[in-house]
């Protein structure tokens, strides 16, 4: 017998869950509230662990193919080189940087190649316990398996009514693309993390995408009005950083402001309904393991079904094993967002690494490309 799961999200956690699902057997089909299947226009990065996972998910030649590669991960705070590591070269992780764009079509064609089916225009209003999702337009959908991959505000996790801790940060981030202009070549290939703590705290994550993109992550306090608003201020900014001047500038009206939050909850399954992605755990940012612990997760979810006779076994089975890594994840992420450790380029220990160095499960050390 063919099982069948019914997916809300068609974010990263909910295509990942449900190629990995029809990669092993299973028919899946995803309901996405927007009308168009795209990534909002930022970056992202990706972990050696999350590499792994798209491997698996056959989507990672793809994304390899017009990701960027940056040869150093740098932090520099007021002009001092608070850490300078080599990444993407024989004995150190990968840690690639993309457009969401990009990395949402390599997951898109994977998806559609393994037979994924999805429904845009179909909003989520709740879940049941027994294998039931539950449309706006008032279709109660039955499947083996329903999986809320909707996202922080996660409408299938509300009706559940699981018990959840949500904290918010003082600090949140602009995220802005825009062409690198001058910036290119040299130190300008590498990901810069440039810290100012005279006179403001501000931070932009400078962020090669390719070779002609750029993504900035500008860090600002919400409290910092001038600071965390769109159109971006380019003399506040460029007053901090002058190097990015001529970046700052082009930016027009473009960038979203995003509060970091967290979400943790006690469960992340009830009855026949899985949690997966930021509607689970979402994370501060700091240590960019969010959507790798999310295309992670769904993976190990697809993983254990295969391992155990019912849902409800595989469901306990996947957070035994998954959960812990999340979770430590997340409270050091959640740490350095509190802390702003990063200043002082505190993100590079075992604690911090620990996500970046796992091998997933449903993974093999190898990659195919
Ligand atoms: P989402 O991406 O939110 O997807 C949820 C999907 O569900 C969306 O398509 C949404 O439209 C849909 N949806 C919502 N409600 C409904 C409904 N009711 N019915 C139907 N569909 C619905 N992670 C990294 O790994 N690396 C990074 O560099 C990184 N940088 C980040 C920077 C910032 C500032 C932030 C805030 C996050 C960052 N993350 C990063 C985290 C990453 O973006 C998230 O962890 C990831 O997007 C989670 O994927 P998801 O599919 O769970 O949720
Ligand atoms: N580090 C990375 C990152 O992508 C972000 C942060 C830290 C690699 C956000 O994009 O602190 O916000 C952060």
């Amino acid at each position: 017998m063919t099982r069948h799961a019914e997916i809300a999200g068609a974010g990263f956690a909910g295509l990942a869950s449900a190629i990995a699902l029809c990669q092993r057997g299973w028919t899946a089909r995803v309901h996405e509230t927007n009308r168009e299947l795209r990534a909002f226009g930022a970056g992202i990065f990706i972990w050696d662990n999350g590499l792994h996972v798209l491997d698996s998910l056959g989507a990672y030649k793809a994304v390899l193919d017009g990701a960027f590669a940056a040869p150093v991960y740098e932090t520099r705070t007021d002009g001092e080189c608070k850490s300078y590591q080599p990444i993407n070269s024989p004995g150190h992780l990968r840690l690639l940087t993309m457009t969401r764009q990009h990395l949402y079509q390599a997951m898109l064609d994977a998806a559609r190649r393994v037979g994924v089916q999805i429904e845009t225009d179909s909003e989520v209003v709740g879940a049941g316990v027994d294998g039931e999702l539950h449309l706006a337009s008032g279709a109660r959908l039955g499947a083996d398996l329903v999986i809320g991959a909707d996202g922080v505000r996660s409408k299938v996790r509300d009706s559940l009514g699981l018990p959840m801790d949500r904290h918010r940060y003082q600090d949140g981030l602009v995220r802005v693309l825009t062409p690198r202009g001058p910036l290119k070549g040299g130190e300008w290939d590498h990901v810069i993390d440039f810290w100012a703590t005279q006179r403001r705290t501000l931070r932009i994550l400078y962020t090669p995408c390719g070779e002609d993109l750029l993504y900035m992550a500008m860090m600002a306090p919400l409290a910092d009005t001038q600071a965390a608003r769109i159109p971006i201020d380019a003399d506040i900014w460029s007053e901090q950083f002058p190097q990015l001047r001529p970046v700052l500038e082009t930016l027009g009206d473009r960038g979203r402001y995003d509060l970091y939050e967290k979400t943790v909850l006690q469960s992340w399954s009830k009855g026949k309904v899985a949690i997966v992605g930021d509607s689970a755990h979402a994370m501060p940012p700091t240590l960019a393991q969010g959507a790798g612990c999310a295309i992670m997760n769904a993976l190990g979810l697809a993983v254990a079904l295969d391992e155990t006779d019912t849902v409800e076994a595989a469901l306990a089975l996947w957070q035994q094993r998954e959960r812990p890594l999340t979770d430590h994840t997340q409270r050091r992420a959640a740490e350095l967002a509190a802390s702003r450790q990063l200043a002082s380029g505190m993100a590079w220990d075992d604690v911090g690494l620990k996500a970046a160095r796992h091998l997933p499960s449903g993974t093999v050390a190898q990659f195919s490309v």
